[in-house]
């Protein structure tokens, strides 16, 4: 932790700052908000908040970052003292560099005072909603990606539409106010892991919409852009030691400092009908249609990096380059890649697929991100569709083998038991974890636990279930897997 007579990071003490420490160079006083941006944790913190950063400081303020969380006040408390600003740590085995980030203005907490959010997402002058809420946040079923109408947040929001909770009661309220007093939409940006979420964002929010009054649902559908994106950069959660080095090399404490790697990828359809930042200046890719390069990127690396948390937590890893350099798991990732995932992707033309995998690699190995493979292992029922089942399905319709990506599954099965290999409790964060030990309590053989997670279907659907090849292949690797232990199983593979 800071030391109390340490100085910390705000607009007046940033002349203290050390020599190399980047520092925004825009003068912030004159910035408009021109994004909100629900769910501001520390991903959207790594990336989109940088991107648009240097759009600032190239000279057009009209695009300003107001943040909201929808849960706690852990981020507006660590950076409305600093005024918003916060240092971003670059990381490899090189060393560290950093730089502090001044797109963020004011930080709102949803729950404390939802009117004050409304607000904010009725100005005028904004015109991007921005979205990085994690897949739970989309109050859908995973399997179908349809809106699960009776979750809690959604019956309230329907019930109580001027004091909603979820992120897509606000982004609806704030729509249809806006409608009612003739102010144009926002452009909806959702930056989460989700394949085609432009999509997946703009059938949930039209479905509750329905529910709410037809009308607004089709003004919705008709007048609202939902551009997709491909987001990419690794962002490990932030420890007191990670804090402790940003205030000894930059001079100056931080209450949230952001750790990442030098990587960072956005790839965006290009569909803002009510302006954007030319946020290409930053580095970021336009494209017409970013299907291609989303599905490359969850089923590569999230579905590498979901494969290596749950067999690298079993093996008692515990981070992505640990895991990396146990035996048997670089093969293991590194075939699946290429015999079972890159047969089953969409063609980008031109695209170094190649080098793409290899530089993948070379990031999970990076010996100074410390990213816990239990932090990759969360919410697993919301990640395993689009990471692993998908893919999985390309290769039954196919008849090609997939025993690689079954292990990655039966990985899951073993790690959500809530047990590990040691008889330890293993701290199970899911939406589902309830439903999990219900399920699974007292199911002591591969086979008998296989069937209780088939039965949930808002994960595998209907069709995987019904697949005997599906069954026998991940029933086998889970067989294995409670028989030999994770680090065994995966060194024979
Ligand atoms: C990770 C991702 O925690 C996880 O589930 O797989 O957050 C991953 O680090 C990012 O998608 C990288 O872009």
């Amino acid at each position: 932790m800071a030391h109390a007579d340490q100085t910390y990071l705000s607009p007046a003490s940033l002349p203290r700052l050390a020599a190399g420490v980047a520092t925004p160079a825009y003068d912030r006083g004159a910035v408009e908000t021109g994004i909100v941006h629900l769910g501001i944790g520390a991903f959207h913190r790594a990336h989109q908040a940088v991107y648009t950063d240097s759009v600032l400081a190239s000279g057009d303020t009209r695009w300003g970052i107001l943040g909201a969380s929808l849960r706690s006040a852990d981020t507006r408390d660590a950076l409305q003292p600093q005024g918003g600003l916060y240092t971003v740590a670059v990381r490899d085995a090189g060393g560290s560099s950093y730089r502090v980030i001044g797109s963020i203005g004011e930080v709102l907490v949803a729950p404390e005072d939802p009117q004050a959010l409304l607000d904010a997402m009725t100005a005028p002058a904004v015109r991007i909603v921005s979205l990085t809420i994690t897949e739970k946040g989309y109050c859908y079923s995973p399997a179908s990606a349809s809106l699960d109408e009776n979750h809690p947040d959604i019956v309230h929001d329907l019930a109580h539409p001027a004091a909603p909770r979820s992120a897509i009661g606000f982004i609806v309220e704030a729509l249809a106010r806006r409608h009612a007093n003739g102010t144009a939409p926002f452009t909806l940006l959702s930056c989460d892991n989700l394949p085609a979420n432009g999509q997946t964002l703009k059938r949930v929010v039209t479905r509750f919409a329905a529910l709410r009054d037809a009308e607004l649902s089709a003004f919705i559908r008709e007048n609202v852009a939902f551009p997709s994106t491909m987001v990419d950069r690794i962002v490990p959660a932030t420890t007191d030691a990670d804090r402790d080095a940003v205030a000894r090399d930059t001079g100056l404490a931080d209450r949230w400092p952001i750790m990442t790697e030098p990587f960072s990828q956005w790839v965006v359809e290009d569909h803002f009908p009510f302006g954007r930042p030319a946020w290409e200046k930053a580095g970021v890719t336009f494209v017409a249609d970013v299907d291609a390069f989303e599905l490359m990127k969850l089923r590569l690396l999230n579905g590498s990096h979901s494969t290596l948390a749950y067999l690298g937590y079993l093996a008692g890893h515990e981070t992505v380059s640990d895991a990396m350099a146990g035996e048997g798991f670089a093969a293991l990732i590194e075939q699946m890649m290429d015999e079972e995932i890159t047969p089953a992707l969409p063609g980008l033309p031109g695209f170094d697929l190649d080098a793409y995998k290899r530089q993948l690699r070379e990031r999970f190995r990076n010996p100074a991100l410390r990213h816990r493979t239990w932090q990759i292992a969360m919410d697993g029922s919301q990640k395993l569709p689009q990471r692993l089942l998908n893919t999985i399905r390309v290769r039954l319709k196919e008849n090609a083998p997939f025993d690689r990506l079954a292990l990655g599954v039966a990985g899951w099965m073993r790690y959500a038991t809530g047990t590990d290999e040691q008889g330890n409790p293993i701290d199970v964060r899911d939406p589902l974890a309830g439903e999990f030990k219900a399920r699974t309590a007292g199911k002591t053989s591969a086979p008998a636990l296989l069937q209780a997670y088939l039965g949930m279907e808002q994960i595998f659907g209907s069709d995987l279930p019904e697949s005997a090849a599906f069954r026998d292949t991940v029933g086998k690797a889970l067989a294995k897997l409670m028989g030999e232990g994770a680090a065994r199983t995966v060194a024979g593979f």
